[in-house]
């Protein structure tokens, strides 16, 4: 017996997460029904076809800002002034933090971050469905594959359009604290609007188990506020932020 040939270009990480499409607008509905009700009225229908079509029929590993305009068109959502939280490896514990301060909001506490947190998708250029087998992965195969895109794109406008004084949550437990390689170094920090923000807040978090250190004084929290410094933006730094770290312990 002969192999099938595959349907579509093998890549190095996992492929589209199963019922990828029924996730994602189920997800949708439940932000825009029961998580944020003002948004009730959002057509979320047509999300879902516009988030698809960003990346159907299409190169996986020649994804562009430009695929995913109409998504971004559809869904503007604003975060008021001094709420926008953002992290960099430490995923778990700023999601804790805004579950329990509701009126703080990180990308995934926004409708796209929301819907498309933890999940994988890619298309394929020989076919206009979606490749559950295999998706490339963003080291190994490209970084201008369908989903790091996507994340790109919506950090990118999460940082153009927050105000005020904006926070940000480090890992103060590993060695490159602040990443310039990392979203939040790379796409975060550059797109904050100068006239707009003025005061960015460092919560650099030490592991519960690991002896609290004064990582704010650390060489890459260092480059972090030397880069804020040319952009006009006022650093401020705080290691354990109590009300953070009261989040740790339960
Ligand atoms: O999955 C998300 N929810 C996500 C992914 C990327 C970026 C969220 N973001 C936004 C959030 F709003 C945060 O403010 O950027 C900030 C966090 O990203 P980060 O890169 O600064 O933080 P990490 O902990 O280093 O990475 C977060 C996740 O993204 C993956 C990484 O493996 C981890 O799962 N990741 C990082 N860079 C890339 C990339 N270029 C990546 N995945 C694919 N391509």
């Amino acid at each position: 017996m002969w192999r099938q040939p595959p349907k579509h270009k093998e890549w190095k990480g996992p492929g589209t997460t199963a019922h990828f499409y029924e996730i994602l607008l189920g997800r949708c509905y439940t932000y825009t029904q029961i998580v944020r009700p003002e948004l009730r009225h959002t057509d979320c229908q047509k999300i879902g076809k516009a988030f698809t079509s960003a990346f159907l029929s299409k190169d996986p590993c020649g994804s562009t800002e430009q695929d995913y305009r109409p998504l971004m068109e559809l869904t503007t959502q604003t975060v008021p002034c001094d709420k926008t939280l953002f992290w960099s490896k430490s995923s778990e514990l700023a999601h804790d933090y805004t579950w329990v301060q509701r009126d703080m909001y990180t990308l995934e506490d926004t409708l796209l971050g929301y819907m498309a947190d933890g999940l994988k998708w890619c298309g394929d250029a020989g076919s206009s469905e979606m490749n559950y087998q295999s998706c490339p992965h963003w080291r190994e195969d490209c970084s201008n594959n369908s989903v790091s895109v996507f994340w790109n794109t919506v950090s990118k406008r999460f940082a153009e359009d927050a105000c005020g004084v904006v926070h940000v949550v480090l890992n103060g437990s590993i060695s490159n604290t602040f990443d310039e390689k990392s979203t939040f170094g790379r796409v975060e920090v550059f797109n904050l609007h100068p006239e707009k923000v003025h005061t960015l807040k460092a919560w650099v978090m030490n592991n519960i188990e690991s002896v609290p250190s004064d990582s704010c004084s650390s060489s890459s929290v260092n480059n972090l506020k030397q880069i804020l410094k040319t952009r006009n933006i006022t650093f401020v730094c705080q290691n354990n932020y109590r009300p953070v770290r009261l989040i740790q312990c339960v």
